[in-house]
C-alpha cells in the first residue's frame, strides 16, 4: 500500500518540484497577477466570504520562465498559469485553464450554487456565456495586447484585425446586456429575468475591466454604454477588489515566490 502511494506521488511531482508546492496541503493555487490568474483569486475569494474556503498560494514570475520547466509542465503540459491542485484528492488532482478552475470550484465548493445556478436552463445559459468568453474573447483579447504592444514591423494588419474582433466581441455582450432586441436588458450575463452574478461574470470581467485603458478611441467605446454599466456594478465587490489586489502581488509577498534553480 505504502509502496502504491510513493508510486503516485512520484509520478504526480519530480525533484525540482518546490516544497511550497509539493507539501501543500488542501487546495493550492499557483498564478500570477494577470487576467486569467485574477479570475480564478476573484472567485476563491467570493466563496471565502460565503464559506470560509481556505487555500495557499505560489506565485510565478512569468518571466523566469519557471512554468515551461519539467516540474511545471508535468502539471500543466500547457505551461501557462493559474493552475489549481486539489490534494483532498489521491493522487491531487491539478486543474488547468482558468474556466474550467471556475467550474471546478463551482462543483466541489460551491455547493449552494452562490455563484452558479441549479436550473439546468440557467446553468446552460452559464456554460454558454462562459465558454463564448473563453474561446471568443481572451484569447483574442490578448492578441490584441499583444500586437498592441509588440509591433516589429509596419504592416498594422494583425493589430487592426485584433483589435476589430475585440470590438466585436464587446459587441455581442453589449447586445446581450442591453436587451435591445429582446427588450430584456441585463445586469449579469446569465440567470433568468436581469440575471445573477456568477462564475460567468468573474470569468469575463477579469479581463474587461480593462477595456477603457487598452487603447481604444472614446467614440469606440461610446457603443458600450451597458457593457461600461456592467464593468462598474462588478467592480466594487469586496471579493473582487482582494482578488485584483496584494495577495497575489510577488512584489507584496515575495514568500510565496517559487523559483527554482
Ligand atoms: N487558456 C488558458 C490561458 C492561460 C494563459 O495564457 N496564461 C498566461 C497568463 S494570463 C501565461 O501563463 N503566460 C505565460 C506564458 O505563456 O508562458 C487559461 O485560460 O488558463
Amino acid at each position: 500500500m505504502g509502496y502504491c502511494i510513493a508510486l503516485t506521488m512520484s509520478s504526480f511531482y519530480t525533484g525540482e518540484t518546490p516544497d511550497a508546492v509539493k507539501n501543500a496541503k488542501g487546495l493550492h493555487l499557483i498564478t500570477t497577477l494577470t487576467p486569467n490568474g485574477r479570475k480564478a483569486h476573484i472567485y476563491l475569494e467570493e466563496l471565502k466570504e460565503i464559506y470560509g474556503l481556505e487555500w495557499t498560494t505560489s506565485l510565478i514570475d512569468l518571466d523566469t520562465l519557471e512554468q515551461k520547466k519539467p516540474w511545471y509542465l508535468k502539471l500543466n503540459p500547457n505551461g501557462r498559469i493559474p493552475i489549481l491542485i486539489d490534494n483532498t484528492q489521491s493522487p491531487p488532482h491539478v486543474v488547468m485553464e482558468s474556466s474550467a478552475i471556475l467550474f471546478y470550484l463551482l462543483a466541489t465548493v460551491d455547493k449552494n450554487n452562490v455563484f452558479g445556478f441549479s436550473d439546468p436552463i440557467e446553468h446552460s445559459q452559464l456554460v454558454q456565456w462562459t465558454i463564448f468568453w473563453h474561446a471568443s474573447g481572451q484569447p483574442i483579447q490578448g492578441q490584441y495586447n499583444y500586437f498592441r504592444r509588440n509591433a516589429v514591423d509596419e504592416s498594422p494588419h494583425a493589430a487592426q484585425r485584433f483589435k476589430k474582433e475585440v470590438l466585436r466581441v464587446y459587441g455581442v455582450l453589449e447586445l446581450h446586456l442591453s436587451g435591445k432586441l429582446t427588450s430584456s436588458p441585463r445586469e449579469y450575463l446569465a440567470g433568468s429575468g436581469t440575471g445573477k452574478y456568477s462564475i460567468a461574470d468573474i470569468n469575463a470581467w477579469s479581463w474587461i475591466r480593462t477595456f477603457k485603458s487598452i487603447g481604444f478611441e472614446e467614440e469606440e467605446l461610446a457603443a458600450f454604454p451597458h457593457l461600461a454599466a456592467w464593468v462598474t456594478r462588478i467592480a466594487d465587490r469586496p471579493a473582487v477588489l482582494r482578488g485584483l489586489g496584494e495577495a497575489y502581488d510577488e512584489e507584496v509577498h515575495p514568500e510565496l515566490l517559487i523559483r527554482t534553480e
